[in-house]
């Protein structure tokens, strides 16, 4: 009977089933993704973060603007804007990219905007420096290898930020060089992820030289737990690298929130939740440890990951899906 069967059949039948099942995933991904429209306000933006240099000093600001890669701020007198982890700190030899887990010390260096075409590189023991932004065209461009992705293109700043950056790290005259990443006209190369359990992720969620996506979030009241339960220090929100403290809700409420909303506009995903490592204990004022591994060491008692991944958890990584203006004070919805 099975062999009256034409073979034709079967694999029509096969490849429609496959087809039909292929578009019903499509479909599920559709509505899981489909903005909510019942919002419930939970808090407010109390602080915002950039960090115009991976692993470097913060900058504090009152409104940022939220694009798809991350926060940006406003446009000045000056006419430039830095955006979030525009900059990273590369190795001259293996062309990788450095980040505070292997030299603490990056978190003293501060990156702000001198006039429209020149940014001020400042950090303690260091006489300031002024460097030119590159040009795309500049035709300096630099492949480096970064911690979730093979490689991802920089543009090299040149010969004395080199120079300047390799005297702070390692009272050397190179070894680490400065790159730059012109978002204004994204080129998402291979961005792809090593780790089996970021694969699913789309380059549309990625920050510039950022760990995973563009916006990393965390609730003050977490942070408070946690110094309440620290043996010592009062820990700032600032050493978990948020570009948005939200004032408001119960600790780690944030675990649940699918949607968030800010003011009128702004709508970003809950993309995952963000595991801790030990740049975490870096006091960003000085670049020095705080002892004891704190206080990733307390977190750890009671906020191990039970994922894939073995590690501490504070705050939530963020998709934007709808960019615009925010600012401190902004009401905070969830969905
Ligand atoms: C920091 O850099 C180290 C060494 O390259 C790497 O193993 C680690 O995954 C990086 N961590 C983060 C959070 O980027
Ligand atoms: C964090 O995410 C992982 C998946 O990566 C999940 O297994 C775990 O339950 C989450 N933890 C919390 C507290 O939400
Ligand atoms: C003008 C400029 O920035 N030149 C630099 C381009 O990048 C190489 C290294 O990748 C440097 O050696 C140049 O100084």
């Amino acid at each position: 009977m099975i062999s009256k069967i034409n073979p034709f059949f079967i694999t029509a039948a096969l490849a429609s089933v496959s087809v039909s099942f292929y578009l019903y995933s499509l479909f599920r991904k559709k509505l899981n993704d489909k903005i909510p429209t019942e919002w419930k306000k939970i808090g407010k933006i109390k602080t915002l973060f950039v960090f115009p240099l991976k692993s470097g000093h913060f900058l504090e600001v009152d409104v940022a603007e939220c694009s798809k890669v991350g926060l940006k701020t406003m446009k000045t007198s000056k006419n430039l804007q830095l955006r979030d982890r525009s900059f990273a700190v590369y190795g001259e030899k293996d062309l990788t990219i450095k980040n505070g887990t292997t030299i603490p010390s990056l978190v003293t260096i501060r990156i702000s905007i001198h006039d429209e075409n020149h940014i001020t590189l400042d950090a303690p023991q260091m006489e300031t420096l002024y460097v030119r932004i590159p040009y795309r065209r500049d035709d300096n461009k630099t492949f480096i290898k970064t911690e979730l992705r093979d490689t991802m293109e920089t543009i090299d700043c040149g010969d004395e930020a080199a120079r300047w950056l390799s005297q702070k790290i390692k009272q050397a005259d190179s070894g680490y060089r400065l790159g730059y990443y012109h978002a204004n006209e994204p080129i998402w190369e291979t961005r792809y992820s090593k780790k089996p359990y970021y694969y699913i992720f789309p380059d549309s969620i990625s920050g510039l030289y950022s760990f995973l996506t563009s916006i990393l979030l965390v609730n003050q009241a977490s942070v408070n737990d946690l110094n309440d339960r620290a043996p010592v220090e009062d820990f700032p929100a600032v050493i978990f690298r948020p570009n948005i403290v939200v004032d408001g809700p119960e600790p780690y409420d944030e675990d649940n929130w699918k949607w968030i909303k800010i003011g009128e506009d702004v709508i970003l995903k809950n993309i995952k939740n963000c595991t801790r490592c030990v740049s975490t204990t870096i006091d960003p004022d000085n670049g020095i440890r705080y002892p004891e591994r704190e206080p990733l060491r307390t977190l750890s008692k009671y906020r191990l990951n039970k994922g894939p991944e073995k590690a501490p958890l504070m705050g939530i990584h963020l998709e934007v899906k709808k960019t615009g203006l925010i600012k401190i004070g902004d009401p905070i919805l969830i969905a």
